[in-house]
């Protein structure tokens, strides 16, 4: 089985990314086995990975971050036991060892590889973060995040300070539900198709898919401030934590360079547009995002050497999308 995502690879050289295992449901109900309470959920993220960035943008945003803890693990891979050559994600011996990485303050684990293992004996999938751990039965909820920011948004509503807000309202679920399909396919997971592809066939296909994604987006945001409309829905989540990572990573480690966010005049707005929507800025760590992507993948860079560019890319200037109204 899949350790780590450089091995998630078919035959004909494309990337194919594994299923996550953990799949429990947290409730509002309070009688139910993982019920919606304070203080009781940690959530261990890394700043780089876009997936764990989105869970942390639902915390900060629906105001759960008093409620759930939450860690940052270090942003390069190093091996996780001294056993075996596995390498993943591990947290730092101490608060200054890494600024924004933290040691494990619940369980005193070296790795999040650690975690999965407190959690299950005969666990043998990829140790990916995020991880929402329980507590209270001291184990793993649930480790995929498009279910995990479902739960954010709506079973902590009596303890989160912005319950009001709801990006996956009842109206736009179907509409949301259809962008995230070819969101997720050509763009988020899209990059990591062109940046994993040991071929030129499947490299052509994703890069191709991708761009006509990122286009059709252009074009819809030339019409309305978000991508389901004039609010801000869990949509517009999911497709930001891709964009604030492209033009710095995912142009250069993952060869998506046909065109650059900043050469999108709407894509690149709305990037500044959601980058200063209250909270979300916090959830973007850009040092640890370049230094994870350049350092940890050593099959597509070698020697980990970081691009030093651009680096001036200002997502808290003024931008142009209060020309449509909110
Ligand atoms: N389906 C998971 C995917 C998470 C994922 O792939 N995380 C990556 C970091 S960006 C990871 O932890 N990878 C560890 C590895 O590949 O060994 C989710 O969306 O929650």
């Amino acid at each position: 089985m899949a350790r780590s995502a450089l091995d998630e690879m078919s035959n004909s050289g494309a990337f194919l990314r594994t299923a996550s295992t953990f799949r429990s449901i947290i409730s509002r109900d309070p009688g139910s086995q993982f019920s919606a309470e304070s203080g009781r959920y940690h959530l261990y993220i890394s700043y780089a990975c876009p997936w764990a960035s989105r869970c942390l943008a639902f915390l900060k945003i629906k105001g759960l971050d008093k409620a759930i803890s939450f860690t940052s693990v270090k942003p390069i891979w190093e091996r996780t036991k001294e056993t075996d050559e596995h390498m993943g994600w591990v947290f730092p011996a101490s608060e200054a060892e890494e600024p924004g990485a933290e040691p494990d303050p619940l369980n005193g684990a070296h790795s999040i590889r650690d975690l999965y293992e407190l959690a299950s004996k005969s666990y043998t999938g990829k140790y990916t973060v995020p991880v929402l751990w329980d507590k209270k039965h001291k184990t793993i909820v649930n480790n995929e995040s498009s279910e995990l920011i479902r739960m954010l948004n709506t079973e902590f509503n009596d303890i989160a300070e912005n319950a009001a807000l709801d990006l996956y309202p009842p109206s736009l679920q179907a509409q949301i539900d259809e962008t995230n399909k070819w969101v997720y396919d050509s763009i988020n997971n899209g990059v990591y198709k062109c940046g994993f592809a040991r071929k030129q066939g499947p490299y052509e296909e994703a890069a191709k898919q991708l761009y006509e994604a990122l286009d059709r987006c252009e074009e819809i945001l030339g019409k309305q401030r978000y991508l389901c409309g004039n609010i801000l829905s869990e949509a517009d989540i999911r497709l930001f934590v891709t964009l604030i990572r492209f033009d710095e990573v995912y142009a250069v480690h993952f060869k998506c360079n046909k065109k650059l966010l900043r050469e999108y005049p709407n894509l690149f707005n709305y990037t500044k547009d959601i980058f200063q929507a209250p909270g979300i800025s916090s959830t973007v760590n850009m040092a640890h995002i370049k230094r994870h992507y350049y350092g940890s993948h050593p099959s597509i860079n070698p020697y980990g050497i970081i691009p030093l560019g651009p680096d001036h890319v200002d997502y808290s200037s003024p931008h142009d999308r209060g020309r449509f109204s909110a």
